[in-house]
């Protein structure tokens, strides 16, 4: 079938604009140490990212991992290798926690907020149950989350 240059271009058109725009990369850091004079922690410790944005986390210092905490629903949860750099896709809107397998005691913890916050309610939960176990830093995971707006 004879297709013309008009509707190619028509059809590329199309394709262009249905196409995800500004998906952006985001890095976290994990750190032994952060500027700010924090011991053991996710920089920056809180996120505000949109629908298919990646969170990129980059083992500065060894010995630390990410873990989903909580998601939101049908959202996927994450556990990432100790010491490699690793992506997680935000595919749902909502409030996401994670922490570190090692140092979650220590308050080696974090939230991304992906659009509207549409599951805040179980996230203060969460970190109220998360932070009571915590030694170290039990204020950072509310901190974090009073950030979500
Ligand atoms: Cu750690």
């Amino acid at each position: 079938m004879y297709t013309s240059k008009i509707q190619i271009a028509a059809i590329l058109g199309l394709v262009l604009c249905t196409a995800p725009v500004n998906a952006a990369d985001i890095e976290v850091t994990m750190l032994d140490k952060s500027e700010t004079g924090g011991m053991l922690t996710f920089e920056p410790s809180f996120v505000k990212a949109s629908v298919n944005d990646t969170i990129i986390f980059i083992p500065t210092n060894k010995g630390h991992n990410s873990s989903s905490l909580l998601v939101p629903d049908n959202a996927k949860t994450w556990k990432g290798p100790f010491d490699v750099e690793f992506r997680v896709k935000l595919e749902k809107e909502g409030v996401y926690l994670y922490a570190c397998d090692a140092h979650k005691p220590m308050g080696m913890v974090g939230v991304v907020q992906v659009g509207n916050p549409v599951n805040m309610e179980e996230a203060r939960k969460k970190v109220a149950e998360e932070s009571a176990k915590m030694r170290m830093n039990k204020d950072r995971f509310t901190k974090a989350l009073e950030q979500v707006k």
